[in-house]
């Protein structure tokens, strides 16, 4: 119902708006009226080009300067300072490029617009100037492209050498479940078809696979501070993506096959709850919980999702706490391993179900020989 009113609304302003503008073309009968513009006409619109050229770099200007605040603390990786450094630098270059062609571009068009009488000068080709126009984005991209695939090499260069500490990342709508190879850091085989939601095997962790007897598998992701981990990606349902923005880190979680990322964090939580950017960036958060009545937040890692999975997509992340070894392994020692909580509640519900059985059996022994008496 709201619908169609609307809808009439709409269409009744439409046509008021219609008849409007034929009284005024009716109103206007005495001033010249044509379709080619004259020399006023093209005048504005050339004062109307510098004027969108100054909106466009006042806006460039004032979205820096306002938002710049909201871009993420330095990398807490140690690839994130080259990844950093190649953004910066093509943010660099488009912004060069952008800013002089630009101006030249509205110039031009403001300097050669249409007068009565005057002709603008044009050649049909020119093979100096096409070679330099081309010459100089093939050497600039070149040399980008380049540096993005060695840089990007690099990173994806994921190898077992310096002993990595294995980590599983396992997605699901909606929520981050991490798995650590325990004492061997081996990660035992896992399947979707072995699930067992009623065994709280959610995993679907082969438990005939000795490997995963001592896998933990918990709900905050602890790593140590400059010790490589290797990230061995699963999901469960759909395309997820591991997104952990602060180490510069990102790759899809795709059903059916294990994805890798590795990096080696650099910086704790600790270290960086003093970073400056990251102070100024609690406080500012703070201030409007505050307004709001909510508690202060205080400034955490984080794993999101960055693949749009679903309704409840926006809230699928996962904490991670980065740490020195020794509050690691003493973390670490608190968890209980596959073994200890999975398999030994398996065991122990088969066991009661044997005896719950043996007793009904022993009832039916009975009742055969209380019948034949
Ligand atoms: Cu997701």
């Amino acid at each position: 119902m709201t619908a169609l009113l609307t809808f009439t609304v709409l269409v009744l302003v439409a046509i008021a708006i219609w008849q409007m503008t034929k009284i005024f073309e009716l109103s206007q009968t005495k001033t010249e009226r044509t379709e080619i513009a004259n020399d006023s006409d093209n005048k504005n619109n050339g004062y109307l080009l510098f004027a969108f050229l100054i909106f466009i770099y006042g806006i460039t200007i004032f979205s820096f300067a306002k938002y710049y605040k909201m871009l993420l603390p330095e990398a807490a990786s140690e690839h994130g300072g080259d990844y950093d450094q190649l953004m910066w630098v093509s943010f660099a270059i488009i912004f060069f490029v952008q800013t002089i062609t630009q101006a030249l571009l509205h110039y031009f068009g403001y300097k050669y617009r249409g007068e009565t009488g005057k002709k603008a000068l044009f050649f049909a080709d020119n093979d100096r100037l096409e070679f330099i126009w081309t010459i100089i984005p093939v050497i600039v991209l070149a040399g980008l492209i380049l540096w993005g695939l060695y840089t990007w090499t690099n990173i994806m260069d994921i190898n077992e050498d310096d002993d990595p500490l294995i980590v599983e990342l396992y997605a699901q709508q909606f929520n981050w479940t991490a798995r650590y190879g325990g004492d061997d850091n081996v990660l035992g085989e896992a399947n979707v078809r072995l699930i067992d939601i009623a065994n709280a095997n959610v995993l679907g962790i082969d438990e005939s696979d000795p490997n995963a007897e001592d896998d933990i598998i918990v709900k905050e992701l602890h790593l140590p501070v400059g010790r490589k981990v290797n990230f061995k990606m699963r999901s469960q349902d759909v395309l997820h993506s591991a997104y952990m923005p602060h180490f510069r880190a990102q790759m899809n979680c795709v059903p059916g096959m294990i994805t890798q990322f590795s990096f080696t964090p650099t910086v704790t939580t600790e270290e960086m709850r003093l970073n400056p950017d990251v102070v100024d960036k609690v406080k500012r958060t703070n201030a409007i919980r505050a307004q709001k009545g909510d508690d202060p937040w205080e400034f955490d890692y984080i794993l999101l999702c960055n693949k749009i999975c679903g309704k409840s997509h926006y809230n699928m992340q996962m904490k991670i706490i980065v740490e020195t070894e020794e509050e690691f392994n003493a973390w670490m020692a608190e968890q209980k391993t596959f073994k200890e909580s999975v398999m030994v509640d398996e065991a122990e519900t088969e066991a009661e179900e044997q005896v719950a059985s043996t007793d009904e059996e022993a009832d039916v022994e009975l009742e055969e020989s209380a019948s034949e008496e």
